[in-house]
């Protein structure tokens, strides 16, 4: 069996490495123009000249959740688009949002600014009541951060495409419910793939219809939020503050109106970070269930997008 590697960003070697270790049988290589045909391929944001290339191949792997740089691409026709499933990632997520739910609710930025100052000053505690927060996106990341906030207590709305039940969220379906699902809300957590349905979804009239001050926290693609409708909410006061993960363009431009902005924390895309040794143990056992003929979790639907 021939496996390819063709990562952008990322250092080849060691994916070479633990594939190796894992499936000796295998010839594993990193891609270069002109390769011959391989099996399965491992990638992260591959050249269309790759897939142009290498049409013969059975499965591709993403080491990543979100696999819209892909579905940009001409794809093989017969060839599986695999995304990590978890893979380490959830965890990871649910510390991030949790972090930034619960230092906007217990207002901690305050608290640093007053303490740099000398000052030894109390906040009046918030209703944890009034801070309902809303999950988009109810899969593998956004199931888990749900279910961790639930953990501090926090009101939890979840919005998918089709119905879930996860207990003690209330879990909203469909476009039918956004409207619903957004007024329910003050905390709006991004947890969306991004498709020809999800692009732009936070805009002006959909940020508006959250509860007044309210926070946004988008930790799954840039083109998902239109930047200029934010930093209006944001500006006019219906919206009190961001924690943005993920930009339109990354890294975030020097000039960006987000690095300054008082309301806006940034992070450079660093929510669920790619475990390499979990991604590739879970990779490789893909491999040997398909080569079995065995079905396997984490396939993409071309036609959904994710
Ligand atoms: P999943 O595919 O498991 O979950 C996606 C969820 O979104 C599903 O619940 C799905 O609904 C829902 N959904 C999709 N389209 C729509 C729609 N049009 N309307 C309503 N709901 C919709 O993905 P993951 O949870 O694994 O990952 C989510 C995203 O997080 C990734 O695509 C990636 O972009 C981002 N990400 C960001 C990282 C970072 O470091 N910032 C790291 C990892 C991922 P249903 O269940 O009904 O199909
Ligand atoms: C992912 C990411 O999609 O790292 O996994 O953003």
């Amino acid at each position: 069996m021939n496996i390819t590697i063709c990562v952008a960003q990322t250092k080849a070697a060691p994916w070479e490495e633990g594939f190796r270790a894992l499936l000796p049988d295998a010839r594993v290589s990193t891609w270069k123009a002109g390769d011959p045909q391989a099996d399965y391929a491992i990638v992260w944001s591959p050249p269309q000249e790759f897939l142009d290339e290498q049409a013969g191949l059975k499965a591709m792997f993403n080491i990543g959740a979100g696999v819209d740089a892909i579905m940009k691409l001409r794809l093989p026709p017969q060839t599986q688009v695999v995304r990590l499933d978890d893979a380490g990632m959830s965890v990871q997520m649910a510390e991030y949002v949790c972090h930034a739910v619960i230092r906007h609710f217990r207002e901690f930025d305050g608290y640093e600014a007053d303490i740099a100052a000398g000052q030894w000053s109390y906040r009046k505690p918030r209703s944890r009541a009034d801070f309902s927060v809303g999950v988009m996106g109810m899969g593998v990341l956004g199931e888990r951060v749900a279910r961790a906030l639930r953990v501090f207590e926090f009101p939890v709305h979840g919005w998918s495409r089709t119905p879930k039940a996860v207990e003690g969220v209330v879990c909203h379906a469909g476009t039918d419910r956004f409207d619903t699902f957004l007024s329910s809300c003050r905390v709006l957590v991004n947890l969306l793939p991004l498709t020809p349905d999800t692009q732009d979804i936070l805009n002006r009239k959909t940020l508006s219809r959250l509860q007044p001050g309210g926070y946004v926290i988008n930790v799954a693609r840039g083109a998902h939020l239109v930047e200029d409708d934010l930093i209006h909410l944001l500006d006019s006061g219906h919206l009190s503050g961001a924690t943005l993960d993920v930009f339109r363009t990354e890294p975030l431009p020097a000039d960006h109106p987000f690095w300054q902005h008082p309301k806006v924390t940034v992070t450079p895309h660093t929510s669920a970070r790619t475990l390499r040794d979990e991604s590739i143990a879970q990779i490789a056992g893909k491999i040997v269930a398909l080569s079995r003929g065995e079905p396997i979790a984490g396939v993409v639907h071309r036609d959904r997008g994710y």
